[in-house]
């Protein structure tokens, strides 16, 4: 049982989404932590988590403060995906206006290896501006908010893939495989190989549940375009479950660990 010295019994929100935020939510339900895990309801039937839920928008920076206070809430951890940045954008601004602590938890960003051929571009609209003008075959593994830019495309064909089916592909244009992370390097290039890519556009999101297509890529001799992560405002910030644990028992409003950004 954690308790927070000095101060009331923790109660704290995660903001999920992504495996570290699954992970840090099976840990605060071992140490019996008063927690509330938030998806902002993307996905028709998110993973379940071993803590309440509470799923979708808060209303903004005002919805986000006026829950906060409503639901007592002690300790926020942002443990949303790197994309994510209006969510972290919103959470820094409500926890500043509340005075409430909040400890980002975050991968860090996926550094190239050796055999690999990536192409850093800062945005969506460049990533499709990267791709070449000869008519290639497109492995598009960002999700379905993004798409559009790319299909508009009409030479290329592409494979995407989705968490829900929300996009209607002919097959002269492309191909969509239904599923959701994680992902394994085996059958991330059996896909690849199946569909006879030629490219793999993908967001720098780090972390072991998207790699594994940067992993079959290499393998294969294969080009990635690489979305770079939106800028989000500073704000302390772990990579680790078991410090954010620590950080949730320590002083109330103590970052108490190292942060990899500072404040
Ligand atoms: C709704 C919750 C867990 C979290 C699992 C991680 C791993 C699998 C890899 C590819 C890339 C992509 C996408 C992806 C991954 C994990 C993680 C991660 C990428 C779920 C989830 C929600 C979402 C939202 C969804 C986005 C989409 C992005 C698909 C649950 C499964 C492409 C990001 O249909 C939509 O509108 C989907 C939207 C935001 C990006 C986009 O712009 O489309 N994630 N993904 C969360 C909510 O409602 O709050 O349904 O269970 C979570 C996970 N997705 O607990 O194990 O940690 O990164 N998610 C990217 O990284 O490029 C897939 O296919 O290779
Ligand atoms: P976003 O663009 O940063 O946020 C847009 C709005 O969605 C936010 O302003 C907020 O609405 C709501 N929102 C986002 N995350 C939320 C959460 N965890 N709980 C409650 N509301 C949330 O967010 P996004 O990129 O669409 O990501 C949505 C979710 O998918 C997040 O949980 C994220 O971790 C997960 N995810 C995203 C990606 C990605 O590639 N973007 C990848 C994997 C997982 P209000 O302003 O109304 O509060």
């Amino acid at each position: 049982m954690i308790e927070s010295q000095g101060s009331a019994i923790p109660r704290v929100l995660v903001l999920g989404g992504t495996t570290e935020a699954s992970r840090l939510a099976q840990a605060l339900a071992d140490a019996q932590v008063d927690a509330i895990f938030s998806y902002a309801g993307r996905t028709e039937s998110p993973l379940p988590q071993p803590l309440p839920l509470r799923v979708g928008g808060f209303g903004g920076v005002d919805g986000l403060c006026a829950w906060l206070q409503d639901q007592h809430i002690s300790h926020v951890v942002d443990a949303t995906h790197p994309f994510a940045a209006q969510m972290s954008r919103n959470a820094a601004t409500a926890c500043a206006v509340t005075g409430i602590p909040l400890l980002a938890l975050e991968r860090p960003a996926w550094q190239a290896q050796v055999g690999d051929h990536w192409q850093h571009v800062p945005d969506i609209a460049s990533a499709a501006q990267a791709l070449p003008h000869t008519p290639s075959r497109i492995f598009l593994a960002i999700g379905r908010q993004h798409v559009e830019p790319f299909l508009a495309l009409q030479q290329h064909w592409f494979l995407l893939r989705l968490v829900d089916a929300a996009v209607a592909l002919p097959p002269e244009r492309g191909h969509i495989v239904l599923a959701r992370g994680p992902f394994t390097v085996a059958a991330d290039t059996a896909l690849l190989q199946q569909h006879r890519i030629t490219h793999v556009v993908a967001k720098n999101s780090g972390g072991s549940g998207a790699e594994a297509k940067l992993s079959a890529a290499r393998a294969l001799g294969l080009p990635v375009i690489l979305i770079d992560r939106p800028a989000i405002p500073p704000r302390p910030t772990t990579g680790r479950v078991d410090e954010v644990l620590q950080w949730i028992a320590a002083p109330h409003g103590s970052t108490g660990v190292a942060t990899e950004r500072g404040v």
